[in-house]
């Protein structure tokens, strides 16, 4: 949850506008950055959402996406280091709040070969339960 409710509104309109400015497709996920789409929230801010992944694939499974529409890591450039990184410290401050003391996994999907299939960049966080390597 937000300290600043404004500060918040205006990162989520400021991210509608700059999607449709530079053409990018919207996915589902730009529903649950605007609002129009429910989700478990787990923390937001001006740059990034957390929230509860609706397949869960772990006791605790969530994912942390950035309110710009960057479809996939692959796409990243220099432009997005900060946002990267802040998206990393995001998912370490949820997990931690979620009581994944004992460690946790972290992923990101890309494209057809990386099983992606919502293109708006997302780091998965899954925990609460012994993970095994490689994975599938
Ligand atoms: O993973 C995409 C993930 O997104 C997958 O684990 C399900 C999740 N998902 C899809 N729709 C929703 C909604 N509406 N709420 C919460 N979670 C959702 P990928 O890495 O692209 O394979």
């Amino acid at each position: 949850t937000a300290s600043n409710g404004d500060e918040v509104d205006r990162a989520k309109q400021a991210t509608v506008e700059s999607s449709r400015f530079r053409n990018k497709k919207p996915t589902i996920f730009s529903k649950i950055i605007d609002g129009t789409l429910p989700a478990d929230i787990l923390y937001e801010d001006s740059k990034c959402l957390a929230f509860r992944d609706v397949n869960p694939q772990a006791p605790v499974h969530f994912l942390v996406i950035p309110r710009f529409l960057l479809p996939r890591i692959s796409q990243a450039t220099s432009e997005h280091v900060q946002l990267l990184g802040h998206l990393l410290l995001v998912a370490r401050n949820v997990a931690e709040q979620q009581g994944l003391t004992d460690g946790y996994r972290v992923v990101i999907n890309d494209g057809v070969h990386g099983s992606q299939s919502v293109y708006h960049l997302h780091v998965h966080v899954l925990g609460g339960r012994q993970m095994s390597w490689p994975p599938g």
